[in-house]
């Protein structure tokens, strides 16, 4: 397909063409344990880096304010539909392009600026979106938060309902970026019938194991489900929304011309893509084996004396508690960088250290399964883990596991489609 990867690039512009080549070579050789990151397939980096870049298409498929619309009417189309019968939602919007916007969407659509929502802590789990004050979500709304119980560390469905029964809230945000277990969206639509509330889920991170019928679907319960594409879910950097019929033409006009101006044809493209990619039986495999694998890991890293926030996990994801190895998340993040495993730093619940510095770090098996490891492996990232944190003063020791990193990344090739011969007889970047 690519007779030299990226062959034009290249000659426009070295300095870029250089960049990217690097990037590509860092995620070939690193083991990428970052919960939010995958690896899309080339099929969507193509149409991603389509000709539809070219195109503006404000509007709606068949209601644009641009002549020439005819083909990515049709891209568009097709991506709403297969939105919809994959999630099997009433109504989609595929244009938000992030997760962000796509929740402000909902905010603007739901809310009145100073109405209380009620959504769980950054510090336990949540996201910046879900009412950080430095952020729209906690500068324009008032926010109550709830958090996890501190002995199980998972979801107190108590605490919401007598949260929700104290302040009534108008919405109530179920969805987080660092919490490991299964969520009861089924209780949360209880809670909020209780008070009135609406309920809106951001299902982004467990979005490729909703898909797959993995984790509870969303969809039957909530007004609003919000959600990124580049996740579990594997398609390109981007964002949608579900809702019901009643609320289509709200969000449609928040999006559209209420955030934002121009659709982003090719990534809207892409995202097509991805929705028919996981409506297979391979992508529903690669699913269960993600969560295998997290298990895995979680059982082999708790066997070497981590302690794993919650005891375990039910997704993609989980969080370890380092605080009885002496390290910080930040530390760890910086010596695990040096021994080519990339993670981050992550506040853990009632964590005592401040989010720059953190007691945890965040570990997600959505892209190592994507390369094609299995349990094996993950017995083998457990003990170069365990290894670097364990000699992480020790420099010599720090590039011989970068070395073992290397040899287990090399046995499952990322992208080796792109020109794998001459990748490998390339020059190493200067680091
Ligand atoms: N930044 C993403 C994450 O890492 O979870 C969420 O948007």
């Amino acid at each position: 397909m690519f007779s030299e990867y990226m062959a034009y690039l290249k000659e426009t512009d070295p300095q870029i063409y250089n960049a990217i080549k690097n990037e590509l070579i860092r995620q070939r050789e690193n083991l990428e344990l970052i919960a939010s990151e995958n690896f899309a397939p080339l099929g969507i980096l193509e149409a991603q880096g389509s000709v539809l870049t070219n195109k503006y298409a404000e509007g709606y498929p068949m209601r644009r304010w641009y002549g020439g619309c005819e083909f990515v009417d049709r891209v568009e189309h097709l991506a709403i539909e297969r939105a919809k019968r994959l999630f099997g939602a009433e109504y989609v919007n595929v244009q938000p392009h992030s997760g962000t916007q796509a929740n402000m969407a909902v905010f603007f659509c739901s809310l009145r600026f100073g109405d209380t929502v009620l959504a769980m802590d950054l510090s336990c789990g949540g996201h910046l979106t879900h009412g950080h004050s430095h952020n729209y979500s906690g500068m324009f709304y008032n926010i109550v938060t709830y958090g996890v119980d501190k002995h199980t560390e998972r979801i107190d469905y108590l605490e919401i309902e007598r949260l929700a029964t104290k302040f009534k809230p108008r919405l109530i945000l179920a969805g987080a970026s660092a919490y490991s277990r299964e969520i009861d969206f089924k209780r949360f639509r209880d809670i909020c019938n209780m008070v009135g509330a609406y309920l809106f889920v951001d299902m982004a991170h467990i979005a490729g194991l909703i898909a797959a019928g993995i984790h509870p679907s969303p969809v039957p319960f909530a007004e609003f489900v919000s959600s990124t594409t580049h996740k579990t879910l594997r398609g390109p950097r981007g964002g949608f929304i579900m809702t019901k019929k009643k609320f289509a033409k709200g969000i449609d006009s928040l999006v559209f011309p209420g955030m934002q101006g121009g659709p982003l044809m090719h990534v809207i493209a892409a995202k097509a893509v991805a929705f028919a990619i996981a409506a297979t039986k391979e992508f529903r495999l690669y699913q269960k084996q993600i969560v295998k694998n997290a298990r895995r890991l979680v059982a082999q890293l708790q066997g070497r004396g981590f302690r794993v926030v919650s005891g375990g996990t039910d997704t993609h994801l989980f969080l370890l508690d380092l605080t009885s190895k002496n390290i910080t998340g930040r530390e760890a993040q910086e010596i695990l960088g040096r021994a080519g495993i990339t993670v981050n730093k992550n506040l853990i619940p009632f964590d005592k250290l401040p989010p720059s510095i953190t007691s945890g770090i965040r570990l997600g098996t959505a892209a190592v399964t994507t390369r094609g490891m299995k349990e094996k492996q993950m017995d083998c990232i457990a003990e170069l883990i365990d290894r670097a944190l364990r000699y992480r003063g020790n420099s010599r020791q720090l590039s011989l596991i970068k070395k073992d990193v290397l040899r287990l990344t090399n046995k499952f090739p990322l992208y080796p489609e792109l020109n794998r011969e001459k990748w490998l007889r390339r020059k190493r970047p200067k680091t």
